[in-house]
C-alpha cells in the first residue's frame, strides 16, 4: 500500500498532478497558506468558479478546474479548527481526506497530490494529523484500484518526519 503513497518536500502548487488538493476555508473564497498560493498560481478564474460553488462546510470537499496551475483539477476541502482535541477535530479531519479521496474517484484522478490540511493556520497539531492523513488514505486505497498515486506534501522538514513516522508506523 506504501508505494501507492509517497512523501513530497516543496509547493503544491508546482506539481503536475491530476489533482491537488486546497486547504480551504469555509466560503471557498480564498485566504493565506496553502489556498492562497493556489489562487495566486491558478489565476482569477479559479475565485469566479468557487464563488458558484456556495461554500463547504467542514469535512466536505468540492472539485473545480486548475486553471493556471499545472494540476487538472482543484478539489477544496476544509478542515476542522483545532479547539484541543476534544471537539470531533480527529474525525473532521478524517472526513476532509475521505471526502476528498471521494470525489478522485468520481473523477477518475488517478494523481493527487494533499497538503496537511488544518495543520497551519487552523492549528492543528501536525504530528497527530499525519497520522490521521496517512490512516485514511491507505484504507481508502485498500478499497479504490483506480488511485495510483497519493502525495503527501509538506511545507517544511518537521512534517516531512511526521509523515515518514506515519508512514512506517502504518506498514
Ligand atoms: N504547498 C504545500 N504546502 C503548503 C503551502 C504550499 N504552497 N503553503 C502552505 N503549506 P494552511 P489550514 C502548508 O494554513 O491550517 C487559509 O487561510 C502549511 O505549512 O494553508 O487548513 C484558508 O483560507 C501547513 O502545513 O491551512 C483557511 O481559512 C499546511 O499547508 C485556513 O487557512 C496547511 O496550512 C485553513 O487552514
Amino acid at each position: 500500500m506504501n508505494d501507492r503513497i509517497e512523501v513530497a518536500l516543496g509547493d503544491i502548487t508546482k506539481l503536475a498532478v491530476d489533482a491537488i488538493v486546497n486547504a480551504a476555508s469555509p466560503s471557498l473564497l480564498g485566504g493565506g497558506g496553502v489556498d492562497g498560493a493556489i489562487h495566486r498560481a491558478a489565476g482569477p478564474c479559479l475565485i469566479e468558479e468557487c464563488r458558484g460553488l456556495g461554500g463547504c462546510p467542514p469535512g466536505e470537499a468540492r472539485i473545480t478546474g486548475g486553471y493556471g496551475l499545472p494540476a487538472k483539477f482543484v478539489i477544496h476541502t476544509v478542515g476542522p479548527i483545532w479547539h484541543g482535541g476534544r471537539h470531533g477535530e480527529d474525525e473532521l479531519l478524517a472526513k476532509a481526506y475521505r471526502s476528498s479521496l471521494l470525489l478522485a474517484e468520481e473523477n477518475g484522478i488517478k494523481t493527487i497530490a494533499f497538503p496537511a490540511i488544518s495543520a497551519g493556520a487552523y492549528g492543528f497539531p501536525m504530528e497527530r494529523a499525519s497520522k490521521i492523513a496517512v490512516g485514511e488514505i491507505r484504507s481508502f486505497l485498500e478499497k479504490n484500484a483506480t488511485i495510483e498515486k497519493v502525495f503527501l506534501v509538506c511545507f517544511s522538514e518537521e512534517a516531512r518526519g511526521c509523515y515518514r513516522e506515519a508512514l512506517e508506523g502504518a506498514i
